[in-house]
């Protein structure tokens, strides 16, 4: 098949074997636990792995850690290639000794789940991988560099997954700095994923179950964490640093012109960047886990922008677009736009032939006004093949 055509999942995860093991051993947050099944009376695996979560937790099963399941669920949705990444909340709440050597133990898991399945051509697999560093508080700058050299030299591996935390002061922290430097020169991508969301309480009592920190925390955490990065200099520190942030970014599109407008008349951060704050947008990559077409229109336009904002330091303020229609700007934006699904997660709550999350994110690609078949074929696969350097 044509590398054009291809359907290629970069947001998809998995709690390996090993991982799912260590949950079942511990007896608080996050863990799997078994209970007898109100409904069948027999016994059940219940995960546990967001704060404030009810305390019978939720079904879990192989899909979270069979790579048979994985590769059913993608060819029940035509899915050629995932880059398949561990799920939150990864080693966050371990300490530095035991996150350093588990994270070693798991990458190279990952690189036998990926390297031992299928191949869908001779030079490319189906399965690929981002790794995971020892991100938690008191890790020393040696583990976390060491464990970036491992990841980049296990082929199948091509970034790692992080959350927001850093070593537990954000990622605008300068310990980090020596990360990204390790994490640009490898040339891994960095995925970033949000596990906290926000406080669950804020601004209401009634009970929402999984909507308020699904759909609001988690996107509202990659927000201010990305932000956190682009404030720091991040982005001008390490230019060739690549970042693909969950769920379309969360936020930062929509907000990007008011956080523009707030650092130009903010003294404390108005010199510290090299461009405006939009300009950055354009150097990082989004997953298209939005669910909807006008979202990711929304989102690319913001995306295809940025270039225009170049050189414009921070405070200064700029009049006019760089001769690009909207059309245009919007079809340079979607070069940076990722297929995803989520998997496992948003199971449907009743027997289907094809999950809902799946669908809906292949339609809203398919819906996006402006985009032609070149940028919906990009962003279905295209992008993730030159992102990742898969296949020829
Ligand atoms: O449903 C959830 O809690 C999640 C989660 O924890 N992580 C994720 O990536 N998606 C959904």
């Amino acid at each position: 098949m044509s590398a054009q055509r291809l359907l290629v999942d970069i947001h998809t995860h998995v709690y390996l074997p090993r991982y799912a093991a260590f949950l079942r051993s511990r007896t608080s947050v996050p863990r799997i636990f078994t209970r007898t099944s109100p409904e069948s009376g027999k016994p059940e695996e219940r995960l546990l792995i967001l704060d404030d979560e009810p305390s019978g937790g939720r079904p879990i099963g192989a899909q979270y850690w069979d790579r048979d399941e994985k590769l059913k669920f993608m060819d029940r949705h035509a899915i050629d290639v995932s880059v398949v990444s561990s799920a939150n909340p990864w080693l966050d709440f371990l300490p530095a000794q035991t996150a350093h050597t588990l994270a070693g133990e798991l990458n190279h898991d990952l690189e036998t789940y990926c390297s031992t399945g299928p191949s869908l051509q001779q030079d490319l697999k189906r399965l690929y991988g981002f790794g995971l560093l020892p991100l938690v508080p008191g890790a020393t700058t040696e583990s976390l560099v060491s464990t970036v050299e491992q990841i980049a030299s296990l082929p199948h591996l091509k970034g790692i997954i992080m959350g927001t935390r850093g070593v537990g002061k954000g990622l605008d922290d300068e310990a980090l700095d020596p990360v990204w430097a390790a994490l640009e020169k490898a040339g891994l991508v960095v995925f970033l994923h949000p596990h906290y969301g926000v406080d669950k309480n804020a601004w209401g009592e009634k009970e929402n179950g999984h909507v308020l920190p699904l759909a609001l925390g988690f996107p509202f955490e990659t927000t201010i964490a990305t932000t956190r990065l682009i404030l720091s200099g991040v982005l001008d520190r390490y230019p060739n640093l690549r970042v693909l942030l969950a769920h379309s970014g969360g936020a930062l599109p929509q907000l990007s012109s008011r956080l523009a407008s707030c650092i130009a008349h903010d003294p404390l951060v108005a010199s510290r960047l090299k461009h405006d704050a939009r300009y950055y947008l354009g150097k990082l990559y989004f997953d298209a886990v939005a669910y909807g077409s006008e979202e990711l229109g929304f989102v690319s336009d913001a995306i295809g922008r940025a270039e225009k904002y170049a050189n414009a330091g921070a405070s200064a303020a700029v009049s006019s677009a760089k001769g690009t229609d909207g059309t245009e700007k919007r079809r340079a934006g979607a070069k940076r736009m990722l297929f995803g699904t989520d998997h496992p997660f948003f199971p449907p709550l009743s027997a289907t032939e094809k999950w809902k999350s799946v669908v809906e994110n292949l339609e809203a690609i398919d819906g996006v006004y402006g985009w032609n078949e070149a940028e919906k074929g990009a962003v279905r696969g295209g992008n993730a093949l030159a992102l990742f350097n898969l296949g020829a």
